[in-house]
């Protein structure tokens, strides 16, 4: 290997974000985070993931937090290291699709309060649905230049999928004017040669660089990780070992110290890492103590590889059949959804379109009729609202299930007038910062008990009533 160029292969921390939402459902609070957070910034990390994805959600809902002010907090502690969030895409951190006004806004506030990559994704691979976001990161650059555009690929695998199809997309992302790609594997679907082939064929059709994301969830993540950096992958994301494995990501020191010594070392200081390992260890038996985290979700899940569906996909289906006294039901449903899927245009299985084919799946085989019985969500999908699949439609199963509805082909934010206005006039009576517009646009009523609650913790401490008060919220 000694004659192969040095090509350092960067990490993304995943610990406050993503290792946590896969662990023990993204209830990590802000004050476990920020004591670490100086120590985390000396590591020489590509980036730390933290913000995004469900953490919104947590935060105001569970934890009592404004995201916001993490996120401030976070971007004061780190001085150095470059913060990464997940969106997605048109839907930002919420489940429908928002008008661009808002989109635009909501790039603008994330940027503006410390982000400075923004990976975004849909979930049909839809890039229409993402040129919004890509455009708010780009326009921003004026104002916050290190601002970057991440489009991540959510990987699947499918006859639609083939080498041609990923050179195709990645060259279009690259003519949108992204600055680099992800592979996001969410259901550790990746197997490690099929890494070193998608990886080679990836950095043959685009310029920009790669970052692959994936989760231990099958047991073989380590060893994609190890395949895909030599084949050329600029970025993997990582997690600090109480964190890593199971549902989450390879752990840090692990492929760092794998790594050490050859091209692609990425030179980060073991003795660093094990002083944040120990940091965070005593919080993972906290969690598995109070059974934050279940250890159900830290081995290995064979059925991820067996039947190519992700984990909780397969677990949702489980309690739906559960529901129905149909458990007996199990391997017709698995052998329902490759035909489920095939009649949705072959779409990637990852929220939502996971739960819309598990749901059908399961509808189709406990009705014994394909399509007799169907969900608003199918229907909408089927009309093209969630966007343009990779294969066309099963026309016959179009027809059933939505008749002679108006079908979009359009980009289906093209038809969502500006939301933004009747946003700022909802929130008005609890809004003490621009930031809480978007709180609300996201989560309405989870964002008005929180500012319910935020109003009577500040009444409180300001009036000295903070008994009553809080008697009301507890927090
Ligand atoms: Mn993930």
């Amino acid at each position: 290997m000694a004659d192969i160029e040095k090509k350092p292969v960067g990490i993304t921390e995943t610990i406050l974000r993503d290792a946590h939402q896969s662990l023990i459902a993204t209830r990590m609070p802000t004050e476990i985070m920020l004591p670490i957070v100086p120590k985390m910034d000396e590591i020489g990390y590509h980036s730390v993931e933290c913000w995004g994805g469900a953490t919104f959600d947590a935060s105001l809902r569970f934890l009592k937090e404004d995201p916001w002010d993490r996120l401030r907090k976070l971007r004061e502690g780190f001085k150095k290291t470059k913060l990464q969030m997940l969106l997605r895409g048109q839907n930002l951190l919420g489940y429908s699709h928002y008008s661009d006004d808002v989109v635009t806004y909501f790039v603008q506030k994330s940027l503006a309060n410390g982000i400075d990559i923004i990976r975004i994704f849909d979930c049909l691979n839809d890039l229409r649905n993402l040129e919004a976001s890509v455009k708010a990161v780009e326009a921003a650059k004026k104002e916050n230049p290190q601002a970057h555009s991440q489009i991540a690929l959510s990987y699947t695998i499918g006859d639609a999928y083939t080498d041609e199809y990923w050179a195709d997309i990645a060259k279009r992302i690259e003519e949108m004017g992204a600055d680099s790609i992800c592979i996001k594997d969410m259901a550790g679907l990746l197997v490690p040669y099929e890494a070193d082939k998608l990886i080679r064929n990836l950095k043959s059709s685009t310029k920009l660089p790669i970052q692959l994301h994936t989760h231990y969830t099958s047991g073989v993540a380590s060893m994609t990780y190890l395949k895909a950096v030599e084949a050329g992958v600029d970025v993997i994301d990582c997690a600090i070992s109480p964190f890593a494995l199971g549902t989450s990501q390879p752990a840090t020191e692990v492929m760092a110290k794998t790594f050490e010594g050859t091209p692609y070392d990425p030179g980060l200081d073991q003795k660093k890492l094990a002083e944040i390992a120990d940091y965070f260890r005593p919080y993972r038996e906290e969690c598995i103590e109070n059974g934050l985290m279940s250890t159900k979700v830290l081995g290995v899940n064979i059925k991820t590889l067996l039947y190519q569906v992700p984990g909780g996909m397969l677990s949702n289906m489980v309690s739906q059949l559960k529901e129905q006294n149909a458990e007996d039901k199990y391997d017709e449903v698995l052998n329902e959804i490759p035909q489920v899927r095939k009649d949705f245009g072959e779409p990637p299985l990852v929220t939502p379109s996971s739960q819309i084919v598990g749901t059908q799946a399961v509808m189709n085989v406990i009705s014994g009729e394909r399509y007799k019985m169907s969900t608003g969500q199918t229907k909408d999908l089927l009309s093209g609202k969630y966007g343009t699949t990779v294969k066309p439609f099963n026309k016959d199963v179009q027809k059933k299930v939505i008749g002679d509805a108006e079908v979009i082909t359009c980009r289906p934010a093209d038809l969502i007038p500006p939301q933004l206005p009747e946003f700022e006039e909802a929130v008005k009576e609890y809004k003490q910062q621009d930031e809480d517009v978007l709180s609300y646009a996201l989560f309405p009523q989870v964002a008005v008990d929180y500012f319910k609650y935020r109003k009577a913790q500040q009444t409180g401490v300001d009036e000295k009533k903070a008994d009553t008060q809080n008697g009301a919220y507890p927090a």
